[in-house]
């Protein structure tokens, strides 16, 4: 599988380069230094691995939600590369290139690199961290976590969708000309943090509950939180400062009464999009919960349902989905 590297590449930042060819009038390689010397840009992004699938099997936030983060990243936009190197007409897609064995290539949206791209030098202040890709990752707000590609060293503009290492894996059958990759955009997705699996209530009485919630689709408009297993919400309150495509923290009081119940967090974007339950996700297929539970393997692109926490009567707090 190319969704995790092996190992992470021991680059040199005064040799790396990267080089942007294909259909463009003046193909560039662009040294780290010169990336420095170009306008930069800051903004504050989340990412998250579609690998973050909540099952009724994983007892945890961390094992059910826990392949997502969130930095601030400084680098310069995409857009202004390609502006620079002359994209020719026709040229609808970029593949993007890292070092390692495996390469990480991803084909992506040429509307998608002049719209938010980033070439990433910098993450909170210091420069990429190694196994975020340093010295160079390829930034792609909104979209998922595989197309973020890390150690950039080649973008290469194309007319077409290209089946390179990481769409081998997923769209093994279908032809380049006519292949539907799946939507890139991930939708909107709350967890409860706190109180969640495996933890344990010591007492009746006030507790705050507190999670994260992100959105492809822009920023968290509104959270709701619901004590009775969705049959009533409340709206939370925001704690933390609203980045557009970032997590948001939010947290609403709660009194416990001491009997059994289940929480439930669901957001909405600043598009209006809400996110779904199980439920209401697996029915996009034409599928049951049940069934989507059955096949974990199944391709679904983002996995942004409702991950509920059933609290028993002793306080233990376990995964709702069972
Ligand atoms: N070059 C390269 N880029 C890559 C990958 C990879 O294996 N190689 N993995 C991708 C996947 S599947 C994810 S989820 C994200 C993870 O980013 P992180 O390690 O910064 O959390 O990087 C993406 N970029
Ligand atoms: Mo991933």
């Amino acid at each position: 599988m190319g969704h995790a590297p092996f190992y992470v590449p021991d680059i040199n930042p005064e040799q790396h380069k990267l080089m942007i060819h294909g259909m463009v009038d003046r193909p560039l390689i662009l040294s780290m230094a010169d990336l420095k010397r170009l306008p930069s840009v800051t903004r504050v992004h989340y990412l998250e691995c579609n690998g973050n699938k909540p099952m009724p099997a994983y007892k945890t936030v961390q094992r059910a939600s826990g392949l997502t983060s969130c930095s601030e990243w400084t680098g310069v936009p995409l857009s202004l590369l390609l502006k620079q190197a002359g994209v020719h007409n026709g040229a609808n897609w970029i593949i993007a290139e890292g070092t390692e064995d495996n390469k990480g290539t991803m084909s992506l949206p040429m509307a998608k690199a002049m719209a938010d791209m980033l070439v990433a030098y910098g993450q909170n202040g210091e420069p990429v961290r190694p196994q975020n890709g340093f010295p160079l990752r390829l930034l792609v707000p909104a979209y998922e976590g595989l197309c973020n590609v890390k150690w950039l060293r080649r973008i290469k503009v194309v007319d077409e969708f290209y089946m390179t290492y990481n769409e081998m894996d997923r769209y093994t059958s279908v032809h380049p000309k006519t292949v539907k990759p799946i939507p890139f955009e991930q939708g909107p997705k709350s967890v409860i943090t706190f109180p969640s699996g495996e933890q344990q209530l010591p007492e009746r009485g006030h507790y705050q509950i507190t999670g994260l919630a992100w959105s492809g689709g822009g920023s968290i408009r509104k959270v709701e939180v619901s004590t009775d297993g969705g049959k009533t919400w409340k709206g939370a309150e925001i704690q933390s400062a609203i980045h557009r495509i970032a997590h948001t923290r939010f947290g609403i009081d709660w009194n416990w009464d001491g009997e059994e119940c289940v929480l439930m967090s669901r957001c909405t974007d600043d598009l209006g999009q809400v996110q779904p339950t199980a439920a209401e996700f697996a029915r996009y297929f034409n599928w049951t919960a049940d069934y989507l539970f059955a096949h974990p393997g199944t391709l679904t692109g983002h996995n942004n349902y409702i991950l509920p926490w059933k609290v028993g009567r002793d306080g233990k707090v376990q995964n709702g989905l069972v």
